[in-house]
């Protein structure tokens, strides 16, 4: 099986600059030797280009919606050529606003396909602003709506239907920063949201039996990992850190029962910001974590 890398160093969504280093970070901290070493084809196709961060104000409660809207155009049509060629897309951001066009490339690959989809967003957010609720305007938090069909016309359209994907279609874990409007949002789409609380009483196991339940081999499992899921005690190289979140030990056990189910086909990689690390360590524990996604296990246990 092929991997493609492909970088998207924009931090156009983003509340906080520095994101856009992510994908050399990842370079840099060994992700292609570490893929090669599972025994994938890695095929990096290095960084995709797209408008600087002009650094405005929110306009009608979106910032920098024209440069979010040529940074999704250019990560739609890469997830694109990646899925047309049976090769596993991945994405390392790059912002979060890029799941936009990331997750609508695999919904219209799925329509094609005539596949079922399951996205796992991992996340200390919900990333279910609106335009009209956002504290912030940041688009970075918007991305679940817009997937769901809310939000500006162009960032809801790539896919060719709208909504791209289902509420059904979705799991979000590790969840603990919630905007009121969000609240609502999410309690009126009917959402899976695996919250920490969640996490707390039933255990990460549980959690991912639940949030992978119902999968058949049709199915095209999506991961979009938002690296400020995790601790900011083993994850600090993030834009907005929350205390609070799943261990190294349980975030290694999701990536592991993941990889078991042997149908993961894309997945996104984003918010790592090396300006706000320490020695590269965010990074490193992403290629670590993405190793076990892939499949590198302690023992042999089938
Ligand atoms: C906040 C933060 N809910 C917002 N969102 C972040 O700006 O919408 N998402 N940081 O990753
Ligand atoms: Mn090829
Ligand atoms: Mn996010
Ligand atoms: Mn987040």
């Amino acid at each position: 099986k092929t991997i493609s890398l492909i970088g998207a160093p924009t931090d156009v969504g983003a509340s906080v600059r520095g994101a856009g280093m992510g994908p050399d970070a990842l370079r840099v901290a060994g992700l292609n030797e570490a893929l090669a070493a599972r025994q994938f084809n890695v095929v990096d196709h290095g960084n995709l280009h797209g408008p600087a961060n002009p650094w405005q104000q929110p306009v009608n409660g979106l910032r920098h919606l024209k440069e979010a809207i040529d940074w999704n155009q250019a990560v739609y049509d890469a997830v694109n050529q990646a899925l047309m060629q049976g090769h596993i897309p991945m994405m390392l951001g790059g912002d979060h606003c890029l799941a936009i066009g990331s997750i609508s490339a695999v919904a219209a690959h799925c329509r094609r396909a005539g596949k079922k989809l399951r996205v796992l967003w991992f996340d200390a957010h919900a990333d279910s602003n609106l335009s009209t609720i956002s504290p912030t305007g940041n688009i970075h938090g918007m991305p679940v709506a817009c997937l769901m069909g809310h939000g500006p016309q162009e960032l809801i359209s790539y896919a060719g239907h709208t909504p791209a994907i289902q509420p059904a279609d979705i799991r979000l874990i590790g969840i603990r920063s919630v905007d009121a409007g969000e609240k609502k949002f999410i309690h009126d789409m009917g959402m899976q949201v695996f919250d920490m609380r969640y996490i707390d009483e039933y255990g990460m196991r549980n959690v991912m039996s639940s949030a992978l339940a119902d999968l058949d081999a049709d199915t095209h499992l999506h991961v979009s990992f938002d690296m400020d899921c995790l601790d900011p005690g083993i994850a600090p190289g993030v834009g907005t850190a929350v205390l609070g979140g799943p261990t190294y030990r349980e975030a290694q056990l999701c990536m592991e029962m993941i990889a078991d189910t042997g149908l993961l086909a894309s997945l996104d990689l984003v918010e790592l910001n090396p300006a706000l690390d320490i020695r590269n360590q965010t990074a490193i524990l992403a290629v670590d974590l993405i190793e076990s996604l892939f499949g590198k296990s302690t023992l042999v246990r089938m």
